[in-house]
């Protein structure tokens, strides 16, 4: 890394957790610009979430789908900027009853649409997956209610060096939008995010 890019980089001065809760009305009233974390079960949600924030262990993952179950806040301090950051519980987990498979649930579902504090909602697919219906769904829903979308592909880290630009291209034209890679686990496409998350929320310059 050379050293403007070092200077430059996202540095987070305190990130914690704040509050969980199994609806909206459970969540405490909007503090900053909220950020929301999106896609199907075990895609690495809350992978992702500590990587951006530098943590290894803030928010809880693992490798058994139907980790996360409820809305989890977290409160985020950068330098000049606070956001919450909300970690969502996958959808398409096979093992929940039919109407909680069905879509990707009522409680995210009256998160996305009511919640007033949220700027944005990064919906994460596996790079080696691609874009499933109920992604595309979710798209779509975002768009019809005018909600900010980033789409990232994770797990880049899985597909050999020489496969990633091109799967990431692949996955541009099926998405018809920007496509940001990412990889938790060699915490690529870190700095990339964080500046499309700042565009998005309008903070920042
Ligand atoms: N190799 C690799 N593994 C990852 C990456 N991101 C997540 N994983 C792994 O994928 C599994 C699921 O990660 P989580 O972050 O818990 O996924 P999630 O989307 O939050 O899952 P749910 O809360 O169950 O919906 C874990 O075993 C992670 O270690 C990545 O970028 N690369
Ligand atoms: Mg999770």
């Amino acid at each position: 890394m050379s050293s403007s890019q070092a200077k430059d980089a996202i540095r987070i001065h305190d990130a914690r957790f704040l509050a969980s809760a199994n609806a909206v009305e459970g969540l405490p009233p909007p503090g900053y610009a909220e950020v929301a974390f999106a896609g199907k079960s075990n895609v690495g949600k809350s992978s992702l979430i500590n990587a951006l924030l530098s943590r290894r262990k803030l928010v809880r993952t693992s490798s058994t789908p139907g980790c996360t179950r409820a809305l989890n806040l977290f409160r985020v301090e950068l330098g000049d900027a606070s956001f919450d950051f909300v970690d969502l519980p996958g959808y398409g987990y096979a093992k929940r009853s039919k109407s909680e498979r069905m879509a990707w649930g009522p409680m995210i579902e009256g998160f996305l649409q009511h919640r007033v504090g949220l700027r944005c909602v990064i919906v994460i697919v596996d790079v080696r997956r691609g874009i499933t219906d109920e992604d595309r769904q979710l798209l779509e829903f975002l768009e019809h209610i005018g909600r900010d979308a980033l789409l990232v592909a994770t797990k880049l880290d899985k597909l050999p060096r020489n496969k990633r630009k091109p799967a990431l291209a692949k996955l541009e034209r099926e998405a018809g939008m920007r496509v940001y890679g990412f990889s938790a686990a060699e915490g690529l496409g870190r700095e990339p995010l964080w500046r499309a998350l700042l565009k998005a929320t309008a903070i920042g310059s």
